[in-house]
């Protein structure tokens, strides 16, 4: 590139990220909008797996598009013009991602995000990167911000903080620290008493980092954009004397700011080590004191406190512009970017009506729930799969016999043998090659008001029947004369000559705990006209549940009976057969995948197959 190598990053800037860093890459690509940059600086992302594909992000108010490749070889052959990698990649895998990073010539500037870099791979990667000629930043860092221009990651902190901090024009003071959030600290005290930041690096803290103080004070005392240093050092390790030596040599020479943190090390009786790895002094002269007093005594700008920090950068910038080395430019104000939707709700400052209501579960706290229910306590209280069905289907808790009287009936309607419709279709289907899902709802599609599924529909008539005072009689005489069958009457083989077991079990499980049961009786009552009929022509399993869960809403003191109308009108009933009878769908399929069963074809002979009335076909329209 054209970039002169005391500036490795400016406007035209363009990076990788190596790892998937959405909201990272969002925070560079939304500086990117804020400093007016004709194109974001993230070129690519680099991710080894999953695939090559494409991430979507902002770029302002729009939508952009960034690649995901899966090598850096494929990422450097289609971007020429990266010269940045932003390498995200963990402490276990830094050390491999840099070295190849350094295999590409193209590549000058690589930060590395990680923390824990064990500190002989570090070293190893500095001397390699040296050689190269290559700029290390980090390890176990944010970074760096160039104003107006690029920023490395999550550099800068929030957008507000960037935005206050005017890091979206440059300023005149270059600066070195160890902390990112000292960093922050930085970037905001000299847009309050200079004209900002012109550019920023954390070094990182620990003991052996890419680049120290000196490698960048070098290249702003070599920027001619650059007017002022800032040297925030702190307890351990060396790196301040180099720049004390570089300033006694004149190597730096332009006017340098400069404070030790970590003076307070001296209040304690012990040694102290402050946050970072390298933050501990090891020798008098590795402490804060030490380093202020020569700091002071070279030439620095110190102040006597941290706090005095901010008058002795206002007194050091006031003289550069009254000598005319800094010229304030006009001030702009950057583009509006939007908020991000969450965090403006985090905020507090939108909000937007719901898309969907739910009332029955609640998975986002630290327990599940159903019903308001912990899922702890289902299992404490033994609430059983009844207790389950009754939260999440009716969101109450009903009597044991209730639970209990549902367990019996998802038990009574798991399995009719394979020969009724449903359990047929999904034989068919699974013979035919398909999954479990697709078998079992095959199955499932094929109940309804003959097989199955006539449960909501008996309920509603016999209750009505009931509730207008209809005798049995009355209400099967009504139902002829409207040419209708009476849904939960009648089965293919099931007769008062051979009755349905289930159906017994049922009876008499409610005469015997249901605190009543004036529909079943109504029902039985009705079965006595119809039987007399055709004996087929009895309550069958749909009919016989369907009235008991009617007495079950009704007279259970669980509901009211606008509750109990209603869950017969929405259809909550015949979800009992479709819940049980999953069970014996499931079963099947499984039952044919064991067998190897292959695919049915039904014998053609068994069809009767007759066009003999079928019109023979014409051609429309005009013959060529
Ligand atoms: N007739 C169930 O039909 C069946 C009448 C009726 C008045 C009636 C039929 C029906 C209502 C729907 C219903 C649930 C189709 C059934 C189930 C689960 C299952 C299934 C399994 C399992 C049986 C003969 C004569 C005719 C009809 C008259 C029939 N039903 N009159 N009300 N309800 N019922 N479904 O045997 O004068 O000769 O013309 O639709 O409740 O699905 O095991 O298989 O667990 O899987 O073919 O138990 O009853 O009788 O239609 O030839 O009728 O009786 O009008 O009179 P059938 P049809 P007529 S349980």
């Amino acid at each position: 590139t054209s970039r002169p190598s005391y500036r490795p990053f400016d406007a035209e800037t363009r990076a990788f990220v190596y790892g998937l860093q959405p909201r990272a890459i969002q925070g560079m690509l939304d500086f990117d909008y804020s400093c007016k940059r004709s194109r974001p600086s993230v070129a690519a992302m680099i991710y080894p797996f999953g695939g090559h594909h494409i991430q979507k992000f902002y770029w302002g108010t729009r939508e952009t598009l960034l690649p995901v490749y899966t090598s850096l070889a494929e990422a450097v052959r289609k971007h020429a013009d990266v010269d940045v990698v932003v390498n995200f990649a963990s402490s276990r895998s830094v050390y491999s991602s840099t070295l190849e990073c350094l295999e590409y010539p193209g590549i000058r500037a690589i930060a590395l995000i990680a923390e824990g870099v064990p500190e002989r791979q570090a070293r190893e990667l500095l001397w390699r990167a040296k050689e190269k000629g290559v700029l290390i930043i980090g390890p176990a860092t944010v970074g760096g911000i160039k104003p107006g221009c690029f920023r490395i990651g999550n550099s800068g902190g929030m957008m507000d903080n960037i935005i206050s901090s005017k890091l979206y024009r440059p300023g005149s003071v270059g600066y070195v620290s160890k902390s990112g959030g000292m960093s922050n600290e930085l970037n905001n005290i000299l847009s309050l008493f200079t004209n900002g930041t012109y550019e920023g690096i954390a070094i990182g803290g620990d003991r052996y980092p890419g680049t120290t103080f000196i490698d960048h004070l070098r290249r702003y005392e070599a920027d001619p954009a650059c007017k002022m240093l800032v040297l925030l050092g702190e307890v351990g390790g060396v790196e301040e004397y180099a720049v004390i030596d570089a300033v006694k040599r004149g190597e730096i020479k332009k006017p340098i700011v400069a404070w030790a943190i970590g003076t307070c090390a001296k209040m304690f009786t012990t040694e102290v080590q402050f946050g970072h790895a390298g933050s501990m002094a090891n020798s008098d002269s590795e402490t804060a004191d030490a380093k202020n007093r020569a700091m002071r005594a070279a030439g620095f700008i110190v102040p006597d406190t941290f706090e005095q920090l901010p008058d002795v950068l206002r007194a050091t910038y006031s003289k550069l512009v009254q000598e005319g080395t800094i010229v304030p430019a006009r001030e702009v104000d950057p583009p509006v970017i939007p908020m991000d939707y969450k965090w403006a709700q985090e905020l507090g400052l939108i909000r937007k009506p719901a898309a969907f209501i739910s009332t029955i579960s609640d998975e986002r706290g630290q327990e599940l729930m159903y019903a308001g229910m912990r899922i702890s306590d289902v299992f404490k209280d033994e609430i059983g799969v009844g207790g389950v069905v009754s939260l999440l289907w009716f969101k109450r808790r009903l009597p044991p016999y209730a639970t209990k009287f549902i367990e019996m009936v998802l038990m009574l309607t798991a399995d009719h043998g394979p020969a009724v419709s449903g359990a047929m279709n999904t034989i068919v289907t699974t013979r035919a090659g398909k999954d479990l899902i697709s078998s079992l709802t095959s199955g499932l599609l094929t109940i309804g008001s003959r097989f199955g599924g006539a449960l909501d529909e008996a309920a509603a008539m016999f209750s009505s029947a009931k509730d207008r005072g209809l005798t049995p009689r009355e209400f099967v005489d009504e139902s002829r004369k409207a040419n209708r069958l009476i849904s939960g009457i009648g089965h293919k083989i099931k007769s008062v000559n051979n009755p349905d077991l289930r159906v017994e079990l049922v009876k008499r499980y409610v005469t015997e705990n249901f605190p009543s049961h004036s529909l079943l009786d109504y029902a039985l009552a009705v079965e006595k006209v119809t039987t007399a009929k055709k004996d087929t022509l009895i309550l069958n399993v749909d009919g016989c549940i369907a009235v008991c869960f009617v007495d079950l809403l009704r007279d259970s003191g669980a509901f009211t009976p606008e509750e109990a109308d209603e869950y017969i009108k929405i259809g909550t009933l015949n979800g009992l057969f479709v819940l049980g009878r999953s069970i014996g769908f499931i079963g099947h399929h499984l039952d044919q995948k064991r067998l190897r069963a292959p695919l049915y074809r039904h014998p053609a002979d068994d069809i009767f197959i007759n066009m003999a009335d079928v019109p023979q076909p014409r051609v429309l329209g005009k013959m060529q």
